[in-house]
């Protein structure tokens, strides 16, 4: 298991989150995603095996907003 922090643009309400809840959250392999608005990240707990950073971030650019992995 993977556990990664990316470091999220555009986000400005609870429903931001939301959608980027949501987009990380459908992707294969992920276990846990929590977003944090004040800070603008989305720490994302995920197996390697079934999932990449690549896609999570593409997952999050498809629903509008920019995710840039902070480690
Ligand atoms: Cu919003």
């Amino acid at each position: 298991m993977e556990k990664i922090t990316l470091s999220i643009t555009g986000m400005s309400c609870n429903h931001c989150v939301n959608k980027v809840e949501n987009a990380l959250n459908e992707q294969d392999g992920v276990e846990k995603v929590k977003v944090n608005l004040k800070k603008g990240t989305a720490v994302v707990k995920f197996d390697e095996s079934k999932q990449t950073l690549d896609q999570l971030t593409a997952a999050v650019s498809e629903v509008g907003y920019e995710a840039i992995p902070e480690n």
